[in-house]
């Protein structure tokens, strides 16, 4: 009767659900301990573990709120909407997932696995850890998950219904925007600049009317471009590693969108880890993340093309060009997002832990190159044709840096 009506849970009920409902995982005897270790946006991660059997499962559960602030009423279908997703994924991406078990919609809450054994990506890099199959792993999960999930590939109806199930308006009304519209103004005045850096962001940043055109065009493609079905929140915190695997975590984000938004979110945050290892003077880390964002790149690009001559029958599809042309349009995407995403990170309210744990000059540096390549990727998002010309804008906003007296 305890879950027979949705209230947000403590560690202690969360146990107690374990054991009621998670019968088949955690036979019995057992000795349930539970542990909340979330510190996303959003949610609440339980870990339970059985001191007797030594087995341990996650529990997801989402409240009517963001966690990061109630100011978000965010509705608790983003749970139902990862479940189902991790199940696609799992189908699509093999291996590239963790597995999910049930579902409650009472609850709102999903029980998966556990990846203690993993780390999170983005910790793992500020630690100046590598990890050699990333850019494959991820190509992989990008190619597969986002191409076979376009109408290109899918027949159109289906790819309709599909479109129709996973519709996530307040999820996406986040992104449009904290993503899209407040890094480039501040007209709700929730932005969350460093001080040291506020100055500079007026004049580079919001009082740019070209950028502010740009990102304009960008938002409302995002909104109207039901491309594939995207993960739609792809940062490092979203991605659990260890040296022979990779687990993309924290679909709620997902709906049918532009490709780019996921690849760019990519390579946004390896450029994240990239000033991180800067900053810390970590020249072979940076070297290893320098080839990681080539790579990245390129193998998606790679993949995709390969994975399209194997995949697309749709008769409009196969005319000659036409790949071409879509991919284009792709990369094109990809480099605006990337620089959303530096944007957004930097200026916007949810911050990235590679830039916040740096303080002073370092600091400053490392958001005004981050901020200069943006621009460029916004602006000059036709550019951009393989993995080299995203670490070539970067590397030109590094050497470009001058350090202002005032520093
Ligand atoms: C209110 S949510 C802020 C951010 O956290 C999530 O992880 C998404 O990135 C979102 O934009
Ligand atoms: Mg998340």
């Amino acid at each position: 009767m305890k879950f027979s009506t949705y209230f947000t849970m403590n560690e202690e009920d969360a146990a107690d659900y374990a054991k009621e409902k998670c019968k088949s995982i955690f036979s019995e005897p057992s000795r349930l301990s539970c542990k909340e270790i979330g510190d996303g946006n959003l949610n609440y991660i339980f870990r339970i573990f059985d001191e007797i059997s030594g087995h341990s499962i996650i529990i997801k559960q989402s409240g009517p709120v963001a966690r990061i602030s109630d100011e978000f009423k965010l509705s608790p279908d983003r749970n139902r909407i990862e479940y189902e997703i991790l199940k696609l994924e799992d189908e699509l991406a093999q291996g590239l997932v963790p597995k999910v078990y049930a579902y409650d919609p009472i609850m709102n809450c999903t029980v998966m696995d556990d990846l203690s054994d993993h780390q999170i990506m983005r910790k793992a890099l500020m630690e100046f850890k590598i990890f050699p199959r990333f850019a494959q792993d991820i190509s992989d999960f990008m190619v597969k998950t986002l191409l076979l999930t376009t109408d290109v590939v899918l027949e159109h109806k289906h790819k309709k219904e599909l479109v129709k199930n996973f519709i996530n308006p307040q999820l996406c009304e986040i992104t449009e925007d904290l993503v899209y519209t407040e890094p480039f103004s501040d007209f709700k005045n929730r932005n969350d600049v460093f001080e040291p850096n506020k100055v500079w962001v007026k004049e580079h940043i919001y009082d740019s009317i070209p950028l502010r055109l740009e990102t304009a065009k960008l938002k409302f493609e995002f909104m109207n471009h039901a491309q594939a079905l995207i993960h739609g929140d792809l940062h490092t915190g979203s991605i659990f590693v260890k040296e022979d695997s990779t687990k993309v975590i924290d679909p709620e984000f997902a709906f049918f969108g532009p490709i780019g938004y996921d690849v760019g979110n990519v390579i946004a945050n390896l450029i994240f880890a990239w000033v991180h290892s800067d900053a810390h003077q970590q020249a072979d880390h940076m070297q290893w993340l320098e080839e990681t964002i080539i790579k990245t790149v390129d193998l998606f690009i790679d993949k995709f093309n390969r994975m399209w001559d194997l995949h697309v029958s749709e008769f409009s599809a196969k005319t000659p060009g036409f790949k071409e042309y879509y991919l284009d349009s792709v990369m094109r995407d990809t480099a605006g997002v990337t620089g959303l995403e530096l944007c957004r990170r930097i200026i916007g309210l949810a911050h990235v832990k590679d830039i916040t744990s740096l303080s002073g000059n370092v600091r400053v540096r490392a958001e005004r190159i981050c901020l200069s390549g943006a621009k460029e990727f916004i602006l000059q998002r036709d550019q951009y044709g393989c993995g080299a010309d995203f670490l070539a804008t970067m590397k030109k906003a590094m050497a470009g840096y001058v350090r202002e007296d005032h520093e």
